[in-house]
């Protein structure tokens, strides 16, 4: 049976839905969703009135976790832990979560598990605090040379991860300059989770990569050769985009997302059947993302997929809407019928034809890629 959850989350429907995706995603069963207007009230993150309501729900109910769609402070899980002796679980953790229960490769494992390590340094770090304040008992013992012990160990391991995963960056970097020396030119999907990229990846190459209503199904980069008429390309699906993600986690995955500043075309899988009010939010998060990569953005061609659940009418709305209706690099498609595939790939040959090939640079791969043992 799966386990059973309360899910605090805010009043906003979109923000709901996809809370309420995360959780499945990770495995659990929500069975009451408590919205509220804040959650970063400062001792428990909800207000203390709240906090007892949940209190008598959960001697009736019984929960096996409670879930807080928002950022907790140690200092506040604490609170709400002791305070409802129930596990409590923020959206860095659940978000974790489904990135552990996801990762295949061995290089996205070792990008979950950077994550992880970032994630338990920071919260050592209040809890140590805490303690020596009296606040939090019970952690370690806490005398110096204990807690001295426990950050050299997270510290020693991220550093163990951190050289594997250069060495993973600089082998994916020799491929690329391989590829590049053969002249490929490459094609890489981004988008936000759930967008149908793996889905729009499997009808263009015939693959039958893993395509899920989850959350953050794809958390590797599955490359693949298609043709385009005359030309063989690659193509490359990887790992999804959320909003409210933390800088850390993309940090850690940005060996993968780094792909994504090399390719030649970024294909933006946007789900066009999204309310709009969730779309633009959705869209913001991506191309802010992308930006935040550093990816040139003249390179984007706008797919809108799951066109075959909207009208034609609803559709043009959305462009004008997302502020698209110029763009000429913009297709709508539905990666489940099919439809418009062959002129996506028409719209790619052209766009792709008109670009010089660029041999990548030697540089060193992942020079930027540091750990800031502060945050
Ligand atoms: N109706 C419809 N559904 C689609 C379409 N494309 C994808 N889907 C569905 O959307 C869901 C998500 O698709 P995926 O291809 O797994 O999405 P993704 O972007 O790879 O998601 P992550 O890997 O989790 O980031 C699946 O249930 C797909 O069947 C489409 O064109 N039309
Ligand atoms: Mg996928």
């Amino acid at each position: 049976m799966k386990s059973q959850a309360i899910l605090i989350t805010y009043e906003r429907e979109d923000i709901v839905k996809e809370a309420l995706a995360l959780c499945e995603s990770a495995g659990y069963h929500v069975f009451k969703i408590i919205k509220q207007k804040f959650l970063n009230k400062a001792k428990f993150g909800i207000g203390e009135g709240k906090v007892e309501e949940i209190n008598e729900l959960i001697k009736s109910t019984r929960p096996d976790v409670i879930i807080f769609d928002e950022y907790l402070k140690p200092s506040q899980n604490y609170n709400l832990a002791s305070k409802l002796k129930t596990n409590i679980m923020d959206r860095e953790s659940l978000i974790l979560e489904i990135f552990d229960r996801n990762a295949t490769s061995s290089e996205s494992k070792l990008q979950v598990k950077m994550a992880q390590l970032r994630y338990e340094m920071s919260h050592a770090k209040e809890k140590v605090r805490l303690a020596k304040m009296g606040e939090q008992p019970g952690f370690m013992g806490i005398g110096k040379f204990e807690v001295d012990v426990y950050f050299n160990d997270i510290k020693n391991r991220m550093t163990a991860i951190k050289s594997k995963l250069v060495k993973a960056g600089k082998q994916r970097a020799l491929h690329r300059q391989s590829r590049d020396r053969m002249g490929f030119k490459t094609i890489s999907l981004a988008g936000y989770t759930s967008a149908g990229k793996t889905t729009l990846f499997n009808a263009l190459t015939g693959e039958k990569q893993e395509e899920n209503v989850k959350l953050f199904t794809t958390l590797s980069t599955t490359t693949r050769k298609i043709k385009l008429t005359k030309i063989e390309v690659l193509i490359s699906d990887t790992v999804g985009f959320i909003s409210r993600l933390p800088a850390y986690m993309i940090e850690a995955f940005k060996s993968t997302l780094e792909e994504l500043i090399y390719t030649d075309v970024v294909i933006l899988v946007i789900d066009i059947s999204d309310p709009i009010f969730e779309l633009k939010k959705k869209f913001r998060s991506c191309i802010g993302t992308l930006e935040e990569l550093g990816v040139d953005q003249d390179k984007i061609i706008f797919v809108l997929n799951k066109s075959d659940l909207v009208l034609a009418d609803e559709i043009m709305e959305k462009i004008d809407y997302l502020g698209l209706k110029e763009n000429k690099k913009l297709i709508p498609i539905s990666a489940v019928t099919k439809q418009n595939i062959s002129q996506l790939k028409d719209l790619l040959l052209i766009f792709l034809e008109s670009k010089p090939i660029v041999t990548e640079k030697l540089k060193p791969p992942q020079s930027e890629f540091k750990i800031n043992y502060e945050d």
